[in-house]
């Protein structure tokens, strides 16, 4: 088998990996100069892989059995397209690892909650089952963790939708789809087509396998025609279907008709907002049906911490709550963080805009919020939404935007960065746009 590997980053790498493992003939190519590569990946590639920048590797595909792509590759890419013109086979990294992946798969997908929902079923699995792998979008290349697999492994998946959209055969024996919500709109033409490349995490599903299914989202309900394996619904909105719902303080788990089963107590879990109810009601599903005793769900579920960047409480000063969500970069996750607070919420809205509708936050904002504070390259075009409506103020820096609500927000106020933008205009990502929130506010407490 010769196979061309288009794109080194971790997912290129992983598939490297992979290929040598299996002695496949491989080449190795990127749109970088080998001197443009990382350290690193020179190393990787060192071990006897021929490398080629993109436009020297297009004489060689006609050559080649299979080309395998990166997630974050263009479909206009020209690797692609002239692979495409000869009629070679182009998979995704997913697609390829799935080839030699034994054992069983949960895959988890959706706008927002991926990252929090993976760990929380990761957490829950690992505490009944022997050899439990992290893999997918979480940044573990699945290329990386198929080797060595058996059939007693298991793998929790992080899925975007750039990865579920080259796949062919790859089959989750439980999917869960938390919502479908606009984002990405930089790649995708249609929010229709960004949908389709989620719902791919059900195609190759059956009747045995399991998909987790958010009750009242209108946009997945469209494609409930399109799973074939047996659902299961999760809402915190009361509902009557199969699946995980609110009693009280308990969630409950109606398994058929005359069966139910407790899952796990709200104020059991440290992490704030209906929305990471949600996220634990997926997670506390997906570990019952695959055979995690209830006991062991619930002690992971009080254990759990909220990750980094997302709703992280950070400190008070002078009655002032901060709170650092730099991860919440499109409307949705920012209309969450608000429905966590019932009011003073000092928001922080900025940086680089991803072509977000900010006017969707219209209703949350007045209803919460005390203030909208806009800052970065996008400070402009957020104030003229909101100006009129609520106060505004405008800073040309996440700095001192943050700086100013220090020394001037009010005793019971939370400031809540939950920017609905891109970092890429101060920070090199979103971690740092985090890291940088929580410095100053710490710093200003000593
Ligand atoms: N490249 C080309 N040609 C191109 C474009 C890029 O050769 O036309 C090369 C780049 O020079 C670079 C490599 O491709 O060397 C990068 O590939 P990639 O963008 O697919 O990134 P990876 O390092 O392989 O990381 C990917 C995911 N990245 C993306 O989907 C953009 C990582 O998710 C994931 O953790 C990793 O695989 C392991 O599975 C990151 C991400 O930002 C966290 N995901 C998006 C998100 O969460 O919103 C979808
Ligand atoms: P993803 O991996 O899908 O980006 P994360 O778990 O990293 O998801 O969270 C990203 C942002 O979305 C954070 O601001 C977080 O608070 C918010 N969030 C988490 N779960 C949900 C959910 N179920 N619905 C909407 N927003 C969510």
């Amino acid at each position: 088998m010769r196979v061309a590997v288009l794109g080194l980053g971790l997912s290129g790498m992983g598939t490297l990996k992979l290929c040598l493992k299996n002695n496949f003939e491989t080449i190795a190519i990127d749109k970088k100069d080998f001197s443009e590569l990382s350290n690193e990946t020179k190393k990787g590639l060192k071990r006897n892989v021929p490398f080629y920048q993109e436009r020297k590797s297009l004489k060689l595909l006609q050559d080649i059995d299979l080309l395998v792509i990166s997630p974050g590759i263009p479909k206009d890419n020209i690797v692609i397209q002239k692979a495409k013109h000869l009629g070679k086979k182009i998979i995704g990294e997913i697609e390829f690892a799935f080839r030699f992946c034994r054992g069983k798969v949960i895959a988890i997908t959706g706008s927002n909650g991926k990252t929090t929902t993976t760990s929380i079923v990761f957490s829950i699995f690992k505490s009944h089952f022997g050899d439990v792998r992290l893999a997918g979008n979480i940044g573990i290349p699945f290329s990386e963790t198929v080797i060595n697999s058996t059939e007693e492994t298991i793998f929790v998946l992080e899925l975007s939708s750039f990865q579920l959209e080259d796949i062919e055969n790859f089959r989750a024996n439980t999917a869960i789809l938390l919502n479908l919500t606009p984002d990405h709109q930089d790649r995708y033409e249609k929010f229709e087509d960004y949908c389709r490349a989620k719902i791919n995490i059900f195609k190759n599903q059956n009747r045995s396998d399991f998909a987790i299914i958010n009750r009242f989202d209108e946009t997945i309900s469209k494609y409930k025609p399109f799973i074939k394996a047996q659902k299961f619904f999760f809402s915190s909105a009361p509902h009557k279907s199969k699946g995980a719902y609110i009693k009280g303080n308990c969630v409950y788990l109606k398994k058929n008709s005359k069966e139910t089963e407790k899952l796990f107590e709200i104020e059991s879990l440290k992490f704030k907002g209906p929305h990471n109810i949600e996220n634990a009601m997926a997670a506390a599903i997906a570990g019952f049906l695959n055979g995690v005793p209830g006991e062991k769900i619930q002690n992971s579920l009080k254990t759990l911490l909220p990750l980094e960047h997302r709703l992280e409480y950070v400190s008070t000063i002078n009655g002032v709550e901060f709170y650092n969500d730099s991860k919440a970069t499109n409307i949705d996750s920012v209309k969450k963080a608000l429905l966590s607070f019932d009011k003073n919420v000092v928001l922080l809205l900025g940086g680089k805009d991803k072509g977000a509708n900010f006017a969707d936050l219209e209703d949350e904002v007045k209803k919460r919020c005390k203030k909208v504070v806009c800052f970065g390259a996008a400070r402009q075009s957020i104030r003229k939404v909101f100006e009129g409506k609520i106060r505004t103020e405008c800073f040309k820096t996440l700095k001192e935007a943050v700086e100013f609500q220090i020394n001037n927000a009010e005793k019971g106020d939370f400031v809540l960065l939950s920017p609905a933008c891109a970092s890429f205009d101060e920070f090199k990502n979103f971690e740092e746009r985090g890291k940088k929130f929580k410095e100053w506010v710490n710093k200003a407490r000593k």
